[in-house]
C-alpha cells in the first residue's frame, strides 16, 4: 500500500456469510474488572499486546464466531476489514441478512456471527470494543488474514 485512497468503495460480499459453507468456529470472550484503577477489559482472558496475533484466518473462507460477553456492561463488538452477519443472538436465530462492522453485545450475552474473509486482503489487522476506554484499556485483539502458506501449512494450522 503506498497510502493512497482507494479509487472505488467495497461492496459487501454478493452471497451473504449464511449461505456459505463455515470452515472453522472460534469463540472470543469479553470480560472487564473494574475494580482496578485504571479499569481493565480483556478479550479471551488477555489485555491487548501489539507482539501477539491472536487469531489467525485463512482469506477466502467464511468462519462463525461466538461472541460471548460475560461482563455486566454492553460491549459493541468491531472488526476492520470484513463485515460480518448476526445468525444468533443469545441463542436464538435472527434471520437477520444486514452486513455490520459494529454489534453491541447484551450483558452476559451472544451473538454468533459469520464473517467472510475476502480473498483480496491478506495482513495485521484488529478486532475490538467500540468503547474507546474499553479498547485503550485492553479490549482489543489482533487478528492475521493470510493467503498462500507453505506446504504443510494450512487451516489445521489455524490458531484460537
Ligand atoms: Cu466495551
Amino acid at each position: 500500500m503506498d497510502g493512497a485512497l482507494p479509487g472505488k468503495l467495497v461492496a459487501p460480499p454478493v452471497i451473504p456469510a449464511h449461505a456459505r459453507e463455515v470452515v472453522n468456529t472460534r469463540t472470543v470472550t469479553f470480560q472487564g474488572n473494574i475494580a482496578t484503577v485504571p479499569v481493565q477489559f480483556f478479550l479471551d482472558g488477555k489485555p491487548f499486546s501489539a507482539a501477539r496475533i491472536d487469531q489467525a484466518v485463512l482469506a477466502g473462507t467464511t468462519e462463525e464466531w461466538l461472541l460471548v460477553n460475560q461482563d455486566v456492561f454492553r460491549h459493541p463488538f468491531h472488526i476492520h476489514v470484513n463485515p460480518f452477519q448476526v445468525v444468533e443472538l443469545n441463542g436464538a436465530p435472527t434471520g437477520d441478512d444486514s452486513w455490520w462492522d459494529t454489534f453491541a453485545l447484551p450483558p452476559l450475552g451472544s451473538a454468533k456471527i459469520r464473517i467472510y474473509f475476502r480473498p483480496d486482503v491478506t495482513g495485521l489487522t484488529v478486532y475490538h470494543c467500540h468503547i474507546l476506554p474499553h479498547e485503550d484499556n485492553g479490549m482489543m485483539a489482533n487478528l492475521l488474514i493470510y493467503g498462500d502458506l507453505p506446504a504443510g501449512f494450512g487451516p489445521s494450522a489455524h490458531g484460537g
